[in-house]
């Protein structure tokens, strides 16, 4: 039996804000401001905040309403300090486990089946990986068990902040049936809704479902909606072996303010990214967009997708998308660049394809 920890770092950014400031007990958020007027995004906010209702991705004109009769604090991201807390968090995991997968910033998955022979000395050993975690970043972190990837990367949502669940071998269906839709990775708003039209709001609904009426509905994606419902994940913890990216950027002459040029400027940038990429056989999963503005403030915003991304029009209606809300100010420079590549056009339906829900992050520099 194969027993596997995912570990993901609660409010993570806004967690090392509040470690590193004089404001304790207050609401959080980090965020990116692209200007005075309040545009910008919440990258994330603490739990306080959270009770407000504010939540990644919100615009921080919302954010801030959200908090109008509270004291809050606000901070734009300091990435680099996020980056180094990271790596010794990671580092942390990577000793303590038999394989180790880093799936974001903030979270991993360890394989721990060799050290631990049951449940009960997993369950120690998460507890003593929270200590050391604790001990060395004064930060918490929340933590899922189970047989395999998928249920230890839903179990370990479960009980945020400084979570512990574990599922035992055997329990996974039982443990998936009164969720919501949305636990399984993949599936999104969208799916949910659709189903919602049909009766279907529970994993226990769709538990019910036979793969025949999945795949119909859902072409490949049903048969990684069967397994998934049913608690089964085949995919290993194993390291990202490429962490490669090719990307190309453009300084104009002049500061360009002009949508449509800078629009048409960001296609033929994707454009001679694309051909580089099918020289090599490459897909990929995410696409990094780089902005600088005439004062020379500097903005990268990344978004990653589900399943690699496998036409060049695809490709450019997202880099155009994630453009759009950094226009308004004269633009000095723009560049795109892909990451995170797959090998050939598969979409292989395993976990690994799933890994995190899609997630944009922005950071200034
Ligand atoms: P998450 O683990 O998704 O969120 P979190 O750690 O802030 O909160 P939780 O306790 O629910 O795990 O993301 C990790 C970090 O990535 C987060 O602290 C900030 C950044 N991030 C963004 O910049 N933009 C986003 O849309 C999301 C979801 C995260
Ligand atoms: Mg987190």
């Amino acid at each position: 039996m194969a027993i596997i920890m995912h570990i993901d770092m609660d409010a993570f950014f806004a967690s090392i804000e509040e470690r590193d400031s004089q404001y304790k007990d207050k609401p959080l958020i980090v965020g990116v401001m692209l200007s005075k007027n309040l545009r910008g995004i919440v990258s994330t906010a603490n739990y306080k905040a959270r009770k407000f209702g504010v939540k990644s991705g919100m615009s921080l004109k919302k954010a801030f309403e959200l908090l109008k009769n509270v004291d809050f604090v606000f901070v734009q991201p300091n990435f680099d300090v996020y980056e180094r807390e990271s790596e010794i968090i990671m580092k942390i995991l990577k000793e303590n486990s038999d394989a180790f997968e880093q799936a974001s910033i903030d979270e991993a998955f360890i394989d721990v089946s060799k050290r631990c022979k049951n449940m009960q000395e997993a369950k120690a050993l998460a507890l003593l990986l929270k200590a050391k975690i604790y001990e060395k970043t004064g930060l918490t972190c929340s933590i899922g068990i189970g047989s395999n990837k998928l249920i230890a990367k839903i179990a370990s949502g479960m009980k945020k902040p400084d979570g512990l669940t574990t599922v035992k071998l055997g329990e996974e269906k039982e443990f998936l049936s009164e969720l919501k839709l949305s636990a399984i990775p993949g599936i999104g708003k969208k799916t949910e809704q659709l189903l919602k039209k049909q009766g279907i709001t529970k994993i226990s609904d769709l538990q019910k479902k036979s793969v025949f009426w999945l795949l119909k509905n859902f072409g490949k994606m049903g048969i990684y909606y069967f397994y998934a419902v049913n608690g089964i994940d085949k995919s290993k913890v194993e390291e990202e072996e490429d962490f490669k990216s090719i990307g190309k950027e453009k300084t104009f002459a002049d500061d360009v303010l002009d949508e449509m040029q800078i629009y048409s400027c960001l296609d033929e940038l994707c454009r001679i990214v694309w051909n580089e990429l099918k020289q090599k056989k490459l897909y990929f999963k995410t696409i990094e967009l780089k902005v600088r503005y005439a004062n020379f403030e500097t903005h990268t915003c990344g978004k990653s997708f589900l399943k690699p991304i496998d036409n060049n029009n695809e490709f450019k209606q997202e880099a155009r998308k994630m453009l759009q809300q950094f226009l308004g100010s004269p633009m000095r420079l723009i560049g795109v660049r892909a990451k995170n590549f797959v090998k050939e056009k598969q979409f292989t339906l395993d976990i690994n394809n799933i890994k995190t829900k899609a997630k944009s992050i922005i950071t200034k520099n």
